[in-house]
């Protein structure tokens, strides 16, 4: 377990070790955590603990995210939220998310043993499907609470066919929503995932926005065969279709900006065999740009390019659009006080784009949101590699104490 004695940063990293493990992990062997699944559950069971020892009180919300509130000065006073997804990938790092959470909860924790109060609330918010690792879709809950969600989105169902609507109540899921009264502002702080903190050799970093992604679900149609009888001329080949067209998106993305990117993650052959010429296959497209039209442009080029492939193999070719995220600007005056922080934390403030998507660019349309990225080795995430030092995570914690006091200086100036 964690050592009380330490300091808040050190904490909040070992915490996250602790949570990478089983009982908090699917998979007997490194982290998966996916939304409601049992770790998901005992994830929360543990966060509960720890909010509540930070002097939060804790609720779940009809979307089942878990929620510490530390109230202000003014019971009831609209809050400051601080968070970050409880939900992981498959074989991830340990602090994708959840570090932001551990972080919260240390900078409330200070706030209580201190016996501060600030003119607002802190909540913390672990939400529970940043990643859409379980379901097609990604940010439900996040969606959830900023009320922006389409309840068509939640008639889903996972791989195994467990639909959404078979562990909770979508009735009353919308009423995780938050009014825009009810919240001053968002701050996340999260791993950059990227490389740019450790090559400028800084600690932290001020996010300005959050690149606009776009997700869509292929399928192939062709014509299974005999794998010694068929000519190659004869065949239309939903596997050599999809492998056309994979190097196809990489192609388009690679002539476009540096922020310009396009991923095919999952490839899936159903009833694939070594000696059968696949018949079908399905798999994801996932395009982003710092702005919106630089990745419309790119995703219809990808999309044209998919038609025309499928047309000389013959190919029956479907595409469904699982989401669309515009690009996320962060807020000036907050990101201005993100900086201010930095600097009295005795660290140059520095900004950068986030290519990673977070809730923070959902809960843009309930409130003004600010990210701060820490370093994190080698710029890798989505891998167990991912690593954190603890120093960092204490320059980071001490950035967001300040910009908490800031924060209040602002409301109420002294
Ligand atoms: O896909 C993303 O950018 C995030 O990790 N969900
Ligand atoms: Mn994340
Ligand atoms: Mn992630």
């Amino acid at each position: 377990m964690v050592s009380a004695s330490a300091s808040g940063g050190a904490r909040a990293v070992a915490r996250c070790e602790v949570l990478a493990v089983s009982p908090f992990s699917d998979s007997a062997e490194g982290l998966t955590r996916t939304y409601l699944s049992p770790a998901y559950i005992a994830a929360q069971k543990q966060l509960a603990t720890w909010m509540t020892e930070a002097g939060m009180a804790v609720r779940r919300d009809a979307a089942a995210n878990l929620i510490g509130r530390y109230e202000g000065a003014q019971e009831g006073a609209p809050a400051l939220v601080i968070g970050s997804h409880i939900d992981s990938v498959c074989n991830a790092g340990a602090y994708d998310g959840p570090l932001g959470i551990m972080l919260g909860i240390e900078a409330v924790a200070a706030l209580s043993s201190s016996g501060t109060r600030m003119p607002f609330a802190i909540e913390v918010y672990a939400f529970g499907d940043e990643e859409g690792s379980r379901f097609p879709a990604a940010m439900l809950t996040s969606r959830a609470v900023a009320g922006t969600l389409d309840p068509a989105a939640l008639e889903v169902r996972d791989r195994d066919g467990v639909a959404l609507g078979d562990l909770l109540d979508l009735a009353a899921y919308p009423s995780a929503a938050r009014s825009k009264g009810e919240i001053l502002a968002y701050l996340e702080a999260h791993i950059e995932q990227g490389p740019v903190l450790e090559a400028e050799r800084l600690a932290v970093g001020t996010v300005t926005g959050i690149a606009a992604q776009l997700r869509f679900e292929i399928g192939l149609s062709g014509m299974a065969g005999h794998a010694g009888t068929t000519a190659m001329g004869l065949r239309r080949d939903a596997v050599a279709g999809m492998a056309e067209m994979v190097l196809a998106a990489e192609a388009v993305a690679t002539a476009g900006p540096p922020d310009l990117v396009a991923t095919v993650g999952v490839v899936e052959v159903p009833s694939g065999a070594a000696n059968v010429i696949a018949g079908r296959s399905r798999f994801t497209l996932d395009v982003r740009a710092g702005e919106a039209g630089v990745r419309n442009r790119a995703a219809d080029e990808v999309l044209r390019r998919f038609r025309a492939i499928a047309g000389w193999r013959d190919l029956g070719l479907s595409v469904r659009q699982v989401h669309d995220l515009p690009a996320s600007p962060c807020d000036t005056a907050l990101t201005e006080l993100l900086d201010a922080a930095t600097a009295e934390a005795g660290h140059k403030p520095f900004r950068l784009v986030s290519g990673a998507g977070h809730d923070a660019m959902i809960l843009a349309a309930l409130c003004p949101t600010a990210m701060l990225f820490l370093r994190c080795r080698g710029g890798v995430s989505h891998n167990p590699a991912e690593h954190v030092e603890p120093a960092d995570a204490e320059v980071a914690l001490a950035v967001m104490s300040g910009f908490i006091r800031r924060l209040g200086d602002k409301l109420e100036p002294a």
